[in-house]
């Protein structure tokens, strides 16, 4: 799928597995554009950069699950590993949405930061940090109030099992429009210019058992949503209850459930499995 950079027509885009019906924010015509901007670009040896990634990836993954430090030739194969993630990574690059026929069942998977019993749904609050009006804190309501995002992505473990999901909530980059992070610039923040907001997010449980570091453009990108609905209906508590993340761009490891605080942030965040040896951007 390489562009002809002298003139000729470019290389067809992937066919869009958009459906209008399925996603009410992203709407087809938008997809089309979004994959007309990339194709326009040319994608000359994207292709095969992109299978040694994953072919990279897939096999260091495999590797890296036996040890839990990592050896040092290891983290720099892992580290070159993140420069060609990152350098395929394209916020107009949507990961593919599904058929509501494609949803599966979504099995729990991981409850490092659910297992207190001391949490109060009741009191629960979004506490966000590192925006310009300084520290504020949400609740589910205000979240809801909030222009709806919905999506039907395929749900990828690094473990190896993947599902396709029906997701509801509001995308990151929405809440960040409402409550925006500082800028390094001092001007306004501009979601299109993810170059000027703080260079991270993290986002940790309440009771900070579990913890994720994200990039700020995969933050930002369309389909990184804060869900309260799974499938449907209102997540379980073992499913993330009463906001968890969904990122189509990154592996389950990222996608924190009951998050309870998102701070902006100019350091790389801390993060519950890349302290424990695996890849910290953990792109797809
Ligand atoms: N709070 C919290 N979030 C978490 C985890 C966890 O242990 N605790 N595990 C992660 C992993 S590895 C996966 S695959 C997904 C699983 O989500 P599910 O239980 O809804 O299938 O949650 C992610 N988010
Ligand atoms: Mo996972």
């Amino acid at each position: 799928m390489s562009g002809d950079a002298r003139g000729g027509p470019p290389a067809a885009p992937p066919p869009p597995r958009a459906s209008p019906e399925l996603s009410e924010q992203l709407s087809e015509q938008e997809v089309k554009d979004r994959l007309t901007r990339l194709s326009r670009r040319g994608f000359a040896g994207a292709g095969v950069a992109g299978i040694m990634a994953l072919l990279g990836g897939r096999w260091l993954q495999r590797w890296a699950f036996q040890e839990d430090d990592l050896a040092w030739p290891l983290r720099r194969a892992l580290q070159a590993n993140e420069a060609i993630s990152r350098g395929l990574f394209s916020p107009e690059h949507l990961a593919p949405i599904f058929p509501l026929a494609a949803v599966g069942t979504m099995r729990v998977n991981g409850m490092a930061g659910l297992e207190g019993d001391d949490f109060q749904p009741g009191e629960w609050r979004l506490e966000l940090q590192g925006l310009a009006e300084g520290p504020t804190s949400l609740d589910l309501a205000a979240l809801q109030a909030m222009r709806r995002t919905e999506m039907i992505t395929e749900f990828k473990c690094i473990e190896g099992w993947s599902t396709v999901a029906q997701w509801a909530g509001v995308s990151l980059a929405d809440v960040a429009r409402a409550h925006p992070p500082t800028t390094r610039s001092g001007r306004p923040f501009d979601p299109d210019r993810p170059e000027d907001a703080p260079p991270y997010v993290s986002l940790t449980t309440p009771d900070r058992g579990y913890f994720v570091g994200l990039d700020t453009a995969s933050a930002l990108h369309p389909q990184t949503l804060l869900a309260w609905e799974l499938n449907g209906a209102p997540l379980t508590s073992a499913h993330g209850a009463p906001l968890r993340l969904v990122v189509p761009v990154k592996y389950g490891i990222k996608c924190i459930k009951r998050i309870g605080m998102l701070a902006w942030s100019a350091e790389r965040p801390a993060d519950f499995w890349a302290a424990r040896g695996y890849d910290w951007y953990a792109g797809l």
